[in-house]
């Protein structure tokens, strides 16, 4: 009975236990509940690497409904671009789990907080940010304090725009950060 719920070759367990944070058990729990998000287009016993989900799908997912960042967390995940197939599924839960060190959280955050995808976090990019955590609460006036006052705090360099090195700083002082970064499966 076991080896008929195996699903994926075993080389291709071994594959993705060591480009993830998981173990077979947990890939295959992973693969179980990717494909109840499209149960009409993808087969729980049959690996599929190759269907993608839309991100309305995947945002449909407790783990990502209710974080402000659901969209660009999806728009970083996947590799075209527009949908989710299992390896990109299995990417973002690597890295949103309790087991990816901080440094792996930093580094995609700094990616999904990067909207216009220069490379560096600007005031646009900050005003984005704050618009996503905060919604209407926030009015323009304080919105313009508030990357002001990040900018500067932060920009060290003054280059008008954070670097990777800069953003670290900014979010290893934000107790929050790691909540909007974080999943159980
Ligand atoms: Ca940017």
């Amino acid at each position: 009975m076991g080896q008929s719920q195996s699903v994926f070759e075993q080389d291709q367990y071994n594959q993705y236990a060591q480009c993830t944070y998981f173990n077979q058990k947990d890939i295959l729990r992973l693969y179980k509940r990717f494909s109840k998000l499209d149960p009409g287009r993808i087969n729980p016993r049959i690996a599929d690497v190759s269907t993608r989900l839309t991100f309305a799908q995947m945002q449909s997912l407790p783990e990502l409904r209710e974080n402000p960042f659901k969209d660009r967390i999806c728009q970083v995940f996947s590799t075209d671009g527009h949908g989710i197939h299992f390896e990109d599924f299995l990417d973002m839960f690597s890295v949103l789990s309790s087991h990816a060190p901080w440094e792996l959280k930093a580094a995609y955050a700094f990616r999904i907080f990067d909207y216009n995808g220069d490379a560096a976090i600007c005031k646009a990019d900050i005003k984005q940010i704050v618009r996503n955590l905060a919604g209407d609460s926030v009015n323009e006036d304080e919105l313009y304090e508030i990357v002001s006052g990040v900018m500067q705090e932060s920009d060290i360099a003054k280059t008008h725009r954070l670097t990777y090195t800069e953003f670290e700083h900014v979010i290893s002082r934000a107790p929050d950060f790691a909540d909007l970064f974080h999943v159980t499966i």
